[in-house]
């Protein structure tokens, strides 16, 4: 049979498409397929770790489950949030420090754990404002911020980190430099200070003063040493002249000698802090030139080295932990900013010029072997911080490593101007990393930190411990305590208001006091009121007291925001708020008489006034 010469041609084209196709697809298919099992954790399956990540300009921290990706919790710390907020309490001391302190919003960047033997031991961990020069502490058991510290003599909190390897301080770098006495008018050039921060008692119990600003912390494992980076040697106040010198410097802070000075009595102590000046105290602060305008600090599992990223430079400098001594400066690539560390001695640095992560060996760099960098591996797009599993403890699991990117690009669906920010996940348990999986985050993760789901199980409580002052079933009231102040002590549970009915007037101001009388883990009821500005969310045992306006003449509707029961829609009273000049007689109400059907007797109106 003659064949047309055309249908010839397009049947070898066709088959060879065909087989390009099943070719190329079933490769990255099965490579897809190998890479999604390592990542997939079937439903109802536990991720292996946490990873905590910082949330930037939310004041958040982002709890993510890892290898899954899983977004598991927000925790606000800056932020007001109806359940889980910082101090969401207006009786609360601290509510009112966070507003007189810089405000409910803040700057999220470095996520610390809390550590026994240079491990993670699931107590605490820290997170810094940068904006406002605060440190907040997180207790791991509740996942809630418990105390959120503003300290004195500095602006701009950054860099922070851990006292290995028991936790004895946390170290906090005032970024930006102030005038050393505070004053507007000081023509001298401004310093800054580095805040030893005890990790109990949340007070700073020394700071160092360092001039130029201080970036990037972390400290020896041996608790010697607390390195900071510094880029701003020149002193200078703007950008061109912070770029001047050739070299600046790792701060190296002798933690010991720096205790002893201040025991002495040669702090001067301003702001209720003592200030060690390194100049009257030599010993205390050694400077060691590195490239200008350095970034990341990060110091070796073994705590032998501290190795500075040269951002501006393609370089890392290799520091003796112990010597303080500059061991070698291997080039690595464009922008590096931060490094992080497997079990099998490489070292892993971001590379934001470049949008890649590099593996290097960290001997062979020490030793000059020409083959030092081990692999390379691009991300999708300009990497800011990284993290392996364990890279900033003693002990580094050596398995996965979050890539935290600032660009998206294409990588998702659109969603307007702004993209989410891009985090992927990296297989490092082999000499060749490989890209796992990526997963989207609101701006904008700094940096991340790992601790293993074993560590923290046992350690999380079920149910809020009642506070001495809770409502309690039985004892709810209503009560006039002035004549223009009502107050309501409430509790709540499936899926009632008690009371469910609140009558106030016009200029009032209410002070409810709510309990969750549950005793269940995860039962949680909303109270959110139209028009008042008022949604608070509590969990079984938690007490929360809110003081507010009556507002306009009225009837609202106080509903539950959490789906608690098939009466959930039903949870709902109402608070009656009655005109200034009305004569309507206003009644107390009490639980006890309320279950007997009797009538309090009326409290007169306070329309005169
Ligand atoms: Cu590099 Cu604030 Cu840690 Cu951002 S900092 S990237
Ligand atoms: Cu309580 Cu819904
Ligand atoms: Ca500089």
């Amino acid at each position: 049979m003659k064949r047309h010469p055309f249908l010839l041609i397009a049947a070898t084209v066709v088959a060879t498409l065909a087989s390009v196709h099943s070719m190329g697809c079933g490769a990255s298919r099965s490579a897809r397929s190998l890479a999604a099992e390592k990542v997939y954790v079937a439903p109802g399956e536990l991720d292996k770790y946490y990873a905590f990540l910082s949330g930037g300009q939310s004041g958040s921290v982002f709890v993510v489950g890892v290898p899954s990706g899983r977004l598991i919790r927000e925790i606000p710390v800056f932020e007001p949030r109806a359940a889980y907020g910082y101090a969401m309490n207006d009786n609360d001391p601290r509510r009112q420090e966070l507003v007189a302190t810089g405000g409910v919003w803040g700057d999220t960047h470095h996520p610390i754990l809390s550590e026994t033997n240079g491990m993670p031991d699931g107590k605490y961990l820290w997170i810094n404002d940068l904006a406002n020069g605060r440190l907040a502490r997180i207790r791991l058991d509740y996942f809630e911020a418990d105390r959120i510290l503003k300290l004195p003599n500095m602006q701009g909190a950054h860099g922070i980190a851990v006292v290995s390897p028991n936790t004895k301080y946390i170290v906090v770098n005032g970024e930006f430099e102030l005038p050393t006495d505070g004053l507007v008018t000081n023509p001298a050039p401004y310093t800054s200070v580095v805040s030893f921060v005890d990790p109990d008692s949340m007070q700073v119990k020394f700071q160092v003063r360092v001039n130029g600003n201080i970036d990037i912390a972390d400290t020896s494992k041996d608790g010697r040493y607390s390195f900071s980076t510094v880029y701003n040697l020149e002193q200078g106040k703007d950008m061109g002249s912070m770029i001047q010198y050739d070299r600046d410097a790792v701060a190296a802070i002798d933690i010991p000698a720096a205790e002893k000075a201040i025991a002495v009595g040669r702090g001067e102590v301003r702001n209720g802090v003592p200030i060690l000046d390194p100049e009257s105290n030599p010993g205390v602060l050694t400077l060691i030139p590195v490239p200008k305008n350095p970034h990341g600090i990060n110091v070796t599992p073994d705590g032998r080295y501290a190795i500075a990223a040269g951002k501006l430079s393609p370089t890392v400098t290799i520091i003796d932990a112990h010597t303080l001594k500059i061991i070698a400066e291997p080039e690595v690539g464009l922008g590096p900013l931060h490094t992080t560390f497997d079990d099998r001695g490489n070292a892993y640095t971001s590379l934001f010029l470049d949008s890649q992560v590099v593996k290097w060996n960290i001997d062979k760099a020490v030793k000059g072997a020409p083959d030092y960098i081990v692999d390379r591996i691009n991300v999708h797009y300009n990497i800011g911080h990284l993290q392996a599993v364990g890279g900033d403890h003693m002990h580094p699991a050596g398995d996965y490593l979050i890539a935290l990117n600032k660009l998206s690009k294409d990588m998702y669906v659109p969603v307007g101007p702004d993209l989410p920010e891009n985090q992927e996940i990296i297989d490092i348990s082999g000499e060749k990393m490989k890209l796992l999986a990526s997963f989207p985050t609101p701006p904008e993760p700094h940096d991340a930190t790992f601790m293993a789901v074993s560590v923290l199980k046992p350690l999380v409580h079920q149910t809020y411990t009642p506070a001495d002052d809770a409502v309690q079933a039985g004892k709810e009231r209503v009560v006039r305590t002035a004549p223009h102040a009502v107050t309501v002590d409430m509790t709540l549970i499936r899926s009632a208001y008690t009371p469910d009915k609140l009558e106030v007037r016009e200029g009032d101001q209410v002070t409810l006091k709510i309990t969750n009388v549950e005793t269940i883990r995860d039962m949680i009821h909303g109270f959110a009121l139209p028009d008042h500005n008022l949604n608070i969310a509590l969990a079984p045992g938690y007490t929360k007291t809110i003081t507010f306006d009556a507002g306009k003449p009225g009837v609202y509707w106080f509903y539950c925001t959490n789906f608690c029961s098939a009466l959930h829609l039903e949870m709902r009273g109402r608070m009656l708020v009655q005109p200034k000049d009305s004569t309507v007689t206003l009644t107390d109400w009490h639980a006890a008489a309320n279950v007997q059907g009797q009538v309090v007797a009326g409290v007169p109106s306070t329309g005169a006034r």
